[in-house]
């Protein structure tokens, strides 16, 4: 059944999706954390970057998370995204994140981070220098080093491909065997500081090796499989997690290049990660929250004047088709948008940002419909083929 699009009115009473940002759950758009302390407690500044998606500021992020420390946030913009902050250089004169301020000191790099942060606050169950942690953190910066030969240079030839691939798998098999050996799924007998290490670059792995190379850490691997079940157990982890559409759009910019292996099963994997449908990617597991349209559409709503401004159609004609999106998304029911404005649906669909924007749930919802209207129009079409995706562009709309 088809209808019409609702108005912006019809569609905010649609929507009451509101957290607490400050006391509630785990969020990127947080400012503040107070879990329920007074501000007066607050004695850490984390500065991280404005898109949520630096992985050693995911790990200090996290940390803090965990650990309840109450703590403001300052967001800065990425080299890669646009000029830096000036108040941020003449604190960090490098620019890099994170960083944080204790007590009014400026302490730089993730690790020194995380041992300052226990100093003042205590382990978060094990410390990052004790004695069964150590070989952790060695084990998990090798990992790193394989997946970056493996994804982030140009093979060369077949057989290099295929000895990347091994030394990557080899290094996994470790990281099993360490997994393997505890009672529970996570890395020591109950979850810790090693898990908030592997965190990051796992997603990351995860996200582009099933993209890249047609290779699903998640579901290739039992205990890696079981550790990412227990994590997205944790509501922390969860209000950090981003979704494979994300991560590897924006991994290219940030690594130097991601390279393809062209085999059948990244090309299908690649095309799922783009055009959906999204749903049942290995990125996520628990199952969807009920307020997930409802999220999408609040969060649609909250910034609509910059998204239509920003989209490359007319603001008229992308009005109404983000409207029509919108209305099916909630009523289920098929809405044809105007003629012309794939292009300028699909432009939204690939600038969706997790965790920034939404949470992973609401971005495929949004997702969905944005694609499904495009798919109505494109229903006896020559031509229905999305265009490709500029990675470099992939980026701004929602976050303030
Ligand atoms: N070793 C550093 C690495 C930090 C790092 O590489 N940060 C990147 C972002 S993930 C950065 O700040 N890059 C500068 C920029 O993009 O603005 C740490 O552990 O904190």
């Amino acid at each position: 059944m088809t209808t019409a699009s609702l108005s912006w009115q019809e569609l905010e009473n649609l929507t009451d999706y509101q957290i607490d940002t400050v006391n509630g759950l785990t969020n990127a758009r947080a400012k503040l954390r107070l879990f329920g302390q007074p501000e007066s407690n607050v004695r850490v500044t984390l500065y991280r970057d404005r898109h949520a998606w630096c992985p050693y500021c995911q790990k200090v992020w996290l940390w803090l998370e965990e650990k309840q420390i109450p703590y403001r946030i300052e967001k800065v913009t990425m080299f890669c995204y646009g000029e830096k902050e000036n108040w941020y250089k003449r604190k960090v004169p490098s620019g890099m994140l994170p960083a944080i301020e204790l007590d009014g000191r400026i302490i730089k790099e993730s690790d020194d981070i995380l041992l300052a942060l226990e100093k003042v606050f205590g382990a978060l169950n094990q410390g990052m220098e004790d004695r069964i942690v150590l070989p952790l953190r060695q084990l998990e910066r090798l990992l790193f080093r394989a997946w970056c030969t493996w994804l982030c240079y140009p093979a060369g030839s077949p057989q290099q491909e295929q000895r990347n691939r091994e030394q990557f798998i080899g290094v996994v098999a470790k990281v099993e065997e360490a997994l393997g050996s505890t009672p529970g799924a996570y890395f020591l007998d109950s979850f810790g500081i090693v898990d908030v290490i592997f965190t990051p670059y796992v997603e990351r792995m995860n996200a582009s090796l099933y993209y890249y190379k047609g290779y699903s850490l998640r579901e290739e691997n039992p205990y890696l499989k079981a550790w990412f079940a227990a994590m997205e157990s944790r509501p922390t982890y969860c209000g950090t997690q981003s979704d494979f559409h994300t991560h590897v759009h924006d991994l290219p910019p940030q690594m130097g290049g991601c390279w393809e292996n062209g085999e059948t099963q990244m090309l299908i994997n690649k095309a799922r990660v783009d055009n959906g449908p999204w749903f049942g990617l290995p990125d996520v597991t628990y199952p969807e929250p009920e307020n997930s349209r409802v999220e999408a559409l609040q969060r649609v709503i909250k910034h609509r004047i910059n998204i239509i401004r920003v989209n490359p159609a007319d603001d008229k004609l992308f009005d109404e088709a983000l409207r029509c999106a919108l209305t099916q998304m909630m009523t289920g029911e098929d809405c044809v948008p105007p003629s012309g404005s794939d292009v300028a649906l699909r432009y939204l669909r690939d600038r969706i940002s997790v965790p920034r924007d939404m949470s992973i749930y609401a971005a495929k919802r949004l997702r969905e419909s944005l694609e499904k209207l495009p798919l109505l129009r494109a229903i006896g079409s020559q031509n229905p083929s999305p265009p490709s995706i500029d990675a470099t562009k992939n980026r701004l709309i929602l976050s303030v």
